[in-house]
């Protein structure tokens, strides 16, 4: 592992977090990579401050940061306290936005070694939770033949610049331009999550949701296709550039040892949330229904979300679209299978975002709530929702005028959240009285 001038990182870093706690108590969980500990080490970025001036209510509005940003922006992220935004352009190109304005430079120029538009392009990005002191982080990107997961780096003499190779870690084929998920997220327990879509095409040719080793249920089936994988970067098993963590379920054989979820067909967008740990996950569809998925903390690895034998709670030959086509009416088997807490009908939905639960400090009365929407925003309109104590999940239309386009809603290391639409929005999401 490369070291890094941390102090140069620090200094980045910690430019307005002046007023922030100088020995805040751990808010972490004790788990591997979980830097929020009392004894971080000193290139830890110190926790940012709190919101100055908290609003209560619960009308919510959208604030344009910038009139319009270049580009396709698809993510808004940010290494932990620190309190610039990385915004994730399709073409292979990642900015830093600073108090709101875009720097000029790009921290990270991709766009000559990957294939992009339509659903192609940069799709993820997730800082590594010691980025202060590590300076790695990893991306998510289409070629014509394959999903590739990079890990790079921060350059030495500019925090606002990332040195321009990435090593790709993770290299998974595919065959078919769309449906090639790219969401990624390190967990509370330090793993880096990696939501891959099942290849594309329609109806999942090759039965890609149900493989678990390449080559089953069909000859051509791709096991780590329309999957959730989780992979320790950390460390590096035989043969690969990462670790398997122990707890994965096929970590002892029986299925490729880097899936975690089964049976997803296009997980566009997804988050953990910060507060609980809970795993909020949007399916896209097939040509029926929207899809949108808790699990809950602890109740997650190992979960199979059923396509391509279901899209939604149906069986795919009931809805004549023939997702099961390799099956029989009787092959259409619910057993342990988990099915969404909500779905959504087409035509008015097409593309499920799921968003991210608001864990801010500007906005009280938003805590706990989880924002999602569609593709096509201005029809299905802005939600949020949660589970309540006793676990019933509960969702509340948000009354709001939508821009078009939506591709994310996510936020920053203060928890504030972002909206991007593909047409080069960007939007903070606040709240009124
Ligand atoms: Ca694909
Ligand atoms: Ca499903």
């Amino acid at each position: 592992m490369r070291t890094l001038a941390c102090a140069l990182l620090l200094l980045a870093a910690c430019s307005d977090s002046k007023n922030g706690p100088k020995d805040a108590p751990s808010n972490g969980d004790g788990q591997p990579g979980d830097g929020a500990t009392a004894d971080a080490p000193a290139c830890e970025p110190a926790p940012l401050a709190a919101c100055g001036t908290p609003v209560s209510g619960s009308n919510v509005t959208l604030r344009r940061i910038m009139p319009n940003v270049a580009g396709a922006p698809l993510l808004v992220t940010s290494p932990k306290n620190d309190p610039r935004m990385f915004i994730v352009e399709r073409s292979g190109l990642i900015y830093v936005y600073e108090n709101e304005v875009k720097r000029a430079t790009p921290f990270l120029d991709v766009s000559g070694s990957i294939a992009a538009g339509g659903e192609q392009g940069l799709l993820g990005l997730a800082f590594h939770p010691s980025y202060g002191c590590n300076g790695e982080f990893f991306i998510f990107y289409t070629t014509n033949a394959s999903n590739i997961v990079a890990r790079c780096t921060v350059s030495t003499a500019d925090p606002n610049v990332a040195n321009p190779t990435c090593t790709p870690i993770l290299t998974i084929p595919d065959f078919a331009s769309n449906h090639n998920g790219g969401m990624m997220e390190f967990g509370p327990d330090g793993f880096l999550y990696i939501g891959t879509g099942d290849g594309g095409g329609g109806g999942d040719p090759r039965r890609n949701g149900q493989s678990l080793t390449n080559g089953s249920p069909q000859a051509n089936s791709i096991a780590l296709l329309g999957k959730m994988l989780r992979i320790d970067v950390n460390t590096k098993a035989p043969g690969k550039e990462y670790g398997i963590p122990p707890t994965n379920p096929f970590a002892a054989g029986g299925g490729a040892p880097e899936i975690f979820l089964i049976g997803l067909r296009n997980p566009w967008r997804w988050s953990f949330d910060k507060g609980t740990g809970d795993l909020w996950i949007g399916d896209v569809g097939q040509v029926a229904t929207e899809e949108l998925t808790v699990l809950k903390a602890g109740e997650q690895a190992g979960k199979n979300l059923g396509w391509s034998v279901f899209e939604g709670n149906g069986c795919c030959l009931t809805q004549g679209d023939k997702c099961d086509q390799n099956g029989s009416q009787a092959a259409c088997d619910m057993t342990n299978k988990v099915f969404p807490q909500n779905t959504r009908s087409h035509p008015t939905w097409i593309s499920i975002i799921a968003g991210e639960t608001y864990r801010g400090t500007c906005y009280p009365d938003l805590v706990g709530w989880h924002f999602y929407t569609d593709h096509s925003a201005q029809a299905a309109g802005l939600h949020k929702a949660r589970l309540t104590a006793n676990g019933t999940f509960e969702t509340v239309p948000v009354t709001v005028t939508m821009p078009s386009g939506v591709s994310s809603i996510h936020a920053d290391a203060r928890g504030e959240l972002y909206m991007t639409t593909i047409q080069g929005g960007l939007y903070h999401l606040e709240a009124t009285p």
